[in-house]
Formats: C-alpha cells, structure tokens, sequence
C-alpha cells in the first residue's frame, strides 16, 4: 500500500511529517498543495482535509489531517515503541510536548515567521511573548536532558523540530538558548534525517 503525503514545501507542519516518515525509512510521494494558489481550498482537497490545510496523509484507507495526529499514526503503524510510549507517564510526557507544537509553537515562532515571510494579519508581540515562554522552557528542559521527553528521540522531538530550526525566518533571535541549538543539532544527526527547507 503506497503512502502519499499533500504538503507544501515552505510548511513546518509538513516537514515534521516528511521528516517523521524518512526517520522511519518509510516509503513515500509527495503531492504538492500549492497554497499560493488556493489549491488546499479547493472542492477536492476539501474531501480530504475539510479545514482545507496541509499536510494530510493517505495511506490505503487512513486520511490523517492532522501533522501531530499524522507522527501519532506513523509511529504506531511503522516504528515501534521506543518512538510513542504506551506507559500512561510515558504517553503523556509526549502529548504534552505534541499539545506544545499545536499550541505555544504555533502561537509563538509559527506565527512570527508567517508575520515576518508572508505579511500575514497577526501581533508579532504577541508572537514574541509566547516565542519566549517557550524557548525559555525549552531552554531548562533540555539543559538537563539530551531529548525532550524521554532518555532517546521520541515523536516530541519530531514535532517540535521544524519551525524552531527555521525560527530566524521569524527574526527570533536563538543565540540565547544554547541548549536548543544543540538539541536541533542532535536532531540533524538522526539516520534518515531530511532538513526542512529555508525560506530565507
Ligand atoms: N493542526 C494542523 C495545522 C496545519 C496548518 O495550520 N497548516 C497550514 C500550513 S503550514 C495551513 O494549511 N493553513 C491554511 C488554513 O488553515 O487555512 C496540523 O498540525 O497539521
């Protein structure tokens, strides 16, 4: 059964999956979704993805809409445990840091690059201010540890990768959270890693 991932090229939320399916030296295509063109609002990709956005996943008979819910499928599917916990502690410490890349990620650095590369209609203070409760968080959390939820990389990882290694698209200066370079750093240095393309 052949997996195809619609995604867009300048998409974070596309690359965690990309990057997630290449980890796992999992075969797949891609489909451009051309968003300049209002092509993830057309009738038809609106019968997959009815909030009309990338990336969704198809695989046989599975449409998956969602990019942490895709790393969720994925994970279960193809990897093995070590990838998504199934111990109640375990799963938790990873939805906690899927919630953040839905949440806080997308509030903050998400938001300051789409102000910063498409002029999009949004408050880069308060992009900033969630910018860096997060990074200040990340910052601790990774000062005592190598990954971010377990002792070995985890789909948390894979979530929370993309935007932050292109954050300085959104002027987010991260010089000041030397824990997280490294961490972006051991991160590139994964097996089957596939870097996310940089806008600027
Ligand atoms: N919760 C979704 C959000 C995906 C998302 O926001 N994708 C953007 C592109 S990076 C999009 O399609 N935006 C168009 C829209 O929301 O109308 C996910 O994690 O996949």
């Amino acid at each position: 059964m052949s997996i195809t991932l619609y995604d867009t090229t300048v998409s974070g939320h596309s690359h965690r999956v990309r990057l997630f399916l290449s980890l796992l030296d999992v075969e797949f295509k891609t489909i451009d979704v051309d968003m300049r063109k209002g092509e993830h609002k057309t009738p038809d990709y609106l019968k997959l993805s009815p909030l009309g956005q990338v990336p969704t996943l198809v695989d046989g008979n599975d449409v998956i809409t969602d990019s942490t819910a895709a790393l969720v499928y994925l994970a279960k599917k193809y990897g093995d445990e070590s990838w998504l916990p199934e111990d109640p502690a375990g799963a938790a410490r990873i939805q906690r840091w899927l919630s953040t890349a839905s949440g806080e990620l997308f509030r903050g650095p998400v938001i300051a690059r789409a102000i910063k590369l498409f002029n999009r209609d949004y408050h880069y203070d308060d992009a900033s201010m969630w910018t860096d409760r997060l990074l200040t968080w990340m910052q601790s959390e990774l000062e005592q540890r190598t990954w971010l939820a377990e002792d070995r990389v985890t789909i948390a990882d894979v979530a929370m990768y993309s935007y932050l290694r292109v954050a300085n698209e959104g002027e987010i200066d991260m010089e000041p959270y030397p824990a997280i370079l490294r961490w972006l750093a051991d991160v590139e240095k994964l097996p089957g890693f596939l870097p996310m393309t940089k806008s600027i």
